[in-house]
């Protein structure tokens, strides 16, 4: 990639419009996010903690936005498991995702007694969430809807893997049955 490619792909990107002390404070957190993903696998071998480990690795840039978008003692975040860098960027800390990583009572977002990587700080508005997954896509809708109700400014944000999310199909394989007696 040649300078000009790269001037061209900040002009596109809207990042010229960003200031040097952002800029740097987004690459702090996908930094930190990427190193707390990267001892994570370190802590399970030792037997120290992280019954199992979910990497984030890839999905840094997406996450950052998220969490940066995420406003804390307002909204409500619905993470799932991949979402470190996420919840970083939200508001949880190094130390607080490496207590949850080994299951410490000071863990604030279960004292411990969640699995891993189940990453929530409900103080700030990070549910603590099932670990069936996309099992809370239900809760965060019924939230979405209470907020629209009644005319809160908050956001709902759900995160679930982009695998989960299919696009309604109405193939005769997959029409149901109730369906397609009523027809
Ligand atoms: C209801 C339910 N079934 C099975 C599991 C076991 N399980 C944990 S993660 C996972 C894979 C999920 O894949 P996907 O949602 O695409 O997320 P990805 O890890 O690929 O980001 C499964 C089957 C579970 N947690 N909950």
């Amino acid at each position: 990639m040649t300078p000009q490619d790269t001037a061209e792909l900040v002009r596109i990107s809207g990042l010229a419009d960003v200031s040097r002390e952002e800029l740097k404070k987004w690459y702090g957190l996908m930094h930190l996010s990427r190193v707390l993903d990267d001892k994570a696998p370190n802590y399970l071998k030792q037997g120290l903690g992280w019954s199992y480990h979910a990497p984030c690795a890839g999905h840094d840039a997406i996450q950052l936005a998220l969490g940066m978008s995420f406003r804390p003692n307002r909204d409500y975040l619905f993470p799932y498991y991949r979402d470190l860098a996420t919840c970083v960027a939200a508001g949880l800390t190094a130390e607080e995702i490496l207590l949850n990583g080994m299951s410490k009572a000071a863990d604030v977002a279960s004292g411990g007694r969640h699995m891993s990587n189940h990453f929530a700080k409900p103080g700030i508005g990070i549910q603590n969430v099932s670990s069936c997954v996309s099992n809370h896509a239900q809760h965060a809708a019924g939230l979405g809807r209470a907020v629209k109700t009644y005319r809160k400014d908050a956001i709902v944000f759900c995160s679930v893997s982009p695998r989960r999310i299919r696009p309604p199909t109405s193939t005769p394989a997959t029409t149901s049955r109730a369906s397609r007696t009523s027809r």
